[in-house]
């Protein structure tokens, strides 16, 4: 029994908190995961997909509750995903994104520290490539790694370094093993329908089923550094068995725009021009957007064994028949 692993997974409704959930209960880990709201919606689902995770109630922005939650699942390994996530968002909320993304870090680390677990519970941080900014002045040719320089666009992007920042303070300041992961995008068939991927292949599954007849977006040249989600949380996976805590990039080292995602998506439903089928709203554009983004994965590969799997047409590949199939069988049953 006491061989058994424990994790706690705050963050555990969202993309990476079920993929990463999946990984530790595979590898048999007791895992633990921190669920907010009196009513949420997606507790169901949680239950239902994941009925191992046993579920703490808290939130990132209440120090008792996240106390509370560190007491009752004594983790050996905390995962911190919880965070006000989309960029866009942020901008509209952006109180709500400091007290979540940047002080919400804070008091999980408090939480650890002052529970008497600083030296027992191995913690990691979602950091994000959104820390760096894109733009042509702190752009490295190779793309982004551990030591480039930050310039956040956006209040998320900004709230993510102070958690970075603060991460890395408790790491010098308490010897606290907390290793910070620089996560460029990583999407797949559990990515919200808010974000740009998902947001295409659900349209383009429902296009090919008659169900919509096109999509509203924002800007489409931003090109970001997509990867599988999947593939990215085993990285998160090996930094905390790593031997000591430290910073790495986990990225695919390639950049493609979202009209490259479109031609892809809309030609697995054997459509060649995407365009009559796309819309462009300003109400999807951002007041300061990220051009570029492109990761340098080395250190990751070097020190920690970690290789992404999946490529850009598979990612797209596998999106669109997931979409495809889970849209056609909704259909069936509201025609039943
Ligand atoms: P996500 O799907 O948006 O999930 C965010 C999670 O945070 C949800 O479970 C959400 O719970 C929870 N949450 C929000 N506010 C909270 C609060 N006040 N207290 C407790 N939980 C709260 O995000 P993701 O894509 O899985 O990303 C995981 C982490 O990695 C995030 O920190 C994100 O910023 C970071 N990251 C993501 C990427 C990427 O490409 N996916 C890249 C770099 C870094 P509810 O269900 O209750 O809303
Ligand atoms: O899919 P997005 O919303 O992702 P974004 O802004 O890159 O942020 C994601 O990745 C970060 C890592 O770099 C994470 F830290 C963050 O938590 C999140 O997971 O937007 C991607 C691009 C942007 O340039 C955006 O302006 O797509 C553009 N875009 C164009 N039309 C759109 C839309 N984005 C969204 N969400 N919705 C649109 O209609």
């Amino acid at each position: 029994m006491a061989d058994t692993r424990r994790a706690l997974i705050t963050g555990i409704t969202g993309q990476d908190g079920g993929h990463l959930a999946e990984l530790l209960h595979e590898k048999g880990y007791e895992v633990y995961g921190l669920i907010r709201g009196q009513h949420n919606p997606r507790r169901e689902s949680v239950a239902v997909e994941m009925p191992y995770v046993r579920l703490i109630e808290g939130d990132l922005t209440d120090p008792t509750s996240l106390v509370r939650a560190v007491e009752t699942s004594d983790p050996d390994e905390l995962y911190n995903l919880a965070a006000v996530s989309h960029v866009g968002y942020s901008f509209k909320n952006p109180t709500l994104t400091a007290d979540v993304t940047a002080k919400g870090v804070l008091n999980v680390l408090e939480a650890v520290r002052i529970t008497g677990r600083a030296e027992r519970t191995r913690v990691y941080q979602a950091s994000t490539s959104e820390m760096f900014g894109g733009l042509d002045y702190n752009r490295p040719g190779a793309g982004y790694n551990e030591n480039s320089l930050f310039h956040p666009r956006s209040p998320y992007g900004v709230a993510k370094l102070y958690g970075h920042w603060i991460a890395k303070n408790y790491r010098e300041s308490y010897g606290m093993f907390v290793a910070c992961g620089i996560l460029f995008n990583h999407e797949g068939e559990r990515r919200g329908v808010e974000f740009v991927t998902r947001k295409i292949t659900h349209a383009v599954a429902r296009i090919k089923l008659g169900l919509q007849p096109d999509i509203e977006l924002g800007d489409l040249w931003p090109k970001r550094d997509w990867g599988y989600a999947g593939d990215f949380v085993e990285g998160m996976w090996r930094m905390l068995q790593h031997s000591v805590p430290d910073d790495f990039v986990l990225a695919t080292g390639e950049t493609h725009s979202i009209e490259e995602f479109l031609t892809l998506a809309f030609a697995e439903i054997g459509i060649e021009d995407w365009r009559p089928y796309v819309r462009q709203n300003p109400e999807f554009m951002r007041p300061a957007e990220v051009d570029i983004l492109l990761g340098d994965p080395t250190k990751a590969e070097q020190e920690l064994g970690w290789r992404r799997k999946v490529d850009f047409p598979g990612l797209v590949s596998r999106m669109v028949a997931h979409d495809l199939a889970t849209q056609s069988a909704a259909a069936s049953i509201a025609s039943a």
